[in-house]
């Protein structure tokens, strides 16, 4: 069911399909497959076990079009009494997602702000209030620098259990100050809630990127494992977890996370107005023209 207040799910064309998986002469659990342009989604109906995969070249970025394709995708399976955990991963080969989409924030009317900084709540409260079992598969493979920042970074805190391919190059973390930018309270929230006060203050503060096995020490990720384990793993993990019952799980979940959410459903224009009128100044429109720049040179 969609959290309180946020608007019903809207509606866009996409592509359903059904099929059934088969080993020869044998019929397995049916297997129902959806995608739009960007998101595609593999539900076993056997298991209850879904996969969703970004699939939004070059990097991920969370877009406002990606952003809606995902709440879609999200809502989707939440309102799908057969789905009870979802395993998130990239379908890209290079990275898990590089955060918001820093072009949707940059000079954009304060409408498209808006909008965008709607979607971007409602992905956090669907994702974090799921009563489905969430598994942060963050993979990665091609690229020399891979890293999971801010807004991909918050996407797998908000999962119930992270698992991270094991590469010393890998980054993950909230790196807003580096942006110019602040990471929102329920960013914040969401982060003190995996990693503890301390931790999290020093983060962000620095807007720090830690490498893989500093992340897993700090308790950003669970787990790191071999990139050719990661889908194996996840899908042990979530076994694990299904092992409980719904209910009791969904219930200690809710009573974990309902503080942090009420805070944000309260204060959920406010935190709208907030983000337009702090993104649309003409400063922190410099640092992010600032930081697009920096990053097209990185590339050189
Ligand atoms: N948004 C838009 N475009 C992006 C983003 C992004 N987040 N990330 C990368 N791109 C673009 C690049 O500019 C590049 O474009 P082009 O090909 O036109 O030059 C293209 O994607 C590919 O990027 P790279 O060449 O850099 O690809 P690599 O594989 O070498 O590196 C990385 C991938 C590591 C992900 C790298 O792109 C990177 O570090 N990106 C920066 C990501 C980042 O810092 N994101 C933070 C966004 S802010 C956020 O998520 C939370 C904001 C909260 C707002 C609160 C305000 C109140």
């Amino acid at each position: 069911l969609c959290p309180p207040g946020l608007p019903p799910p809207c509606s866009r064309a996409q592509t359903w399909g059904r099929s059934a998986r088969r080993l020869p002469g044998l019929l397995l659990a049916q297997s129902r497959a959806f995608s739009n342009n960007k998101i595609l989604v593999e539900l076993d109906e056997g298991s209850g076990v879904a996969t969703l995969k970004f699939k939004s070249p070059p990097v991920n970025s969370l877009s406002l079009d990606f952003l809606t394709e995902l709440n879609i995708s999200l809502e989707k399976l939440e309102n799908n009494r057969g789905c009870r955990g979802v395993i998130f991963t990239s379908a890209i080969p290079n990275v898990f997602s590089s955060g918001l989409d820093i072009t949707d924030m940059c000079g954009k009317s304060t409408e498209h702000y808006a909008e965008f900084w709607r979607a971007v709540q409602r992905m956090w409260l669907t994702l974090y209030g799921s009563n489905m079992v969430t598994i942060a598969a963050i993979n990665a493979s091609s690229s020399e620098t891979p890293s999971y920042p801010a807004g991909g970074c918050l996407f797998a805190l908000s999962c119930d259990y992270r698992i991270m391919a094991d590469n010393p190059k890998f980054f993950i973390g909230l790196n807003e100050s580096q942006l110019g930018i602040v990471a929102p309270f329920w960013f914040k929230d969401a982060f003190v809630n995996v990693v503890g006060h301390r931790i999290a203050e020093r983060s962000l503060q620095l807007g720090l990127l830690h490498p893989a096995p500093e992340a897993l020490q700090l308790g950003i990720v669970d787990e790191l494992v071999p990139e050719e384990k990661l889908q194996d793993k996840a899908a042990a993990v979530l076994a694990q977890w299904l092992a409980l019952p719904d209910h009791a799980r969904q219930l200690t979940k809710s009573m974990m996370r309902k503080s942090v959410m009420d805070r944000l459903v309260t204060h959920q224009e406010e935190d709208v107005q907030n983000f337009v009128s702090f993104i649309a100044k003409e400063s922190i429109q410099k640092s992010l023209r600032k930081y697009m720049e920096m990053m097209r040179k990185r590339k050189g």
